[in-house]
């Protein structure tokens, strides 16, 4: 009996955690790590920056009421977006004032990662 519980006590001890004075270091060691941990991660879960770019292309639709024009655009490099057809909220709904099915624009927009993106300011692209 008094061997084995000997045996645990060492293999206690030797973890570190038998003796209080021992254990209130280890709880101090991995309360720092914590900390350090949370840091890092704090910092990628903030947003990132909108980033401003331009586009051109053809008007397919245009919803007044909800404020979107959906564009057939072409490559837009500063986002590295391929070309495609899809739908953009307007910054404003009378940016889509004059605007027509079939023409061709150019186009900025404010980008705030992945596909979000608002048109800020659209107009018919010179030839
Ligand atoms: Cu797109």
């Amino acid at each position: 009996m008094m061997k084995k519980r000997n045996l645990v006590v060492a293999v206690l001890v030797a973890l570190g955690y038998a003796l209080p004075s021992l254990a209130d270091d280890n709880m101090g060691n991995m309360d720092m790590g914590k900390m350090n941990m949370a840091m890092p991660a704090a910092q990628a879960a903030a947003k990132p920056a909108s980033k401003m770019a331009h586009g051109m292309g053809v008007v397919k639709g245009i919803d007044t009421k909800q404020g979107i024009v959906t564009l057939d655009h072409e490559a837009i490099k500063e986002l590295n977006w391929p070309p495609m057809n899809m739908d953009f909220k307007v910054a404003s709904p009378k940016l889509l004032k004059g605007l027509k099915v079939g023409q061709k624009v150019a186009f900025e927009l404010k980008a705030e990662g992945g596909m979000n993106a608002l048109v800020t300011a659209i107009s018919p692209a010179k030839k």
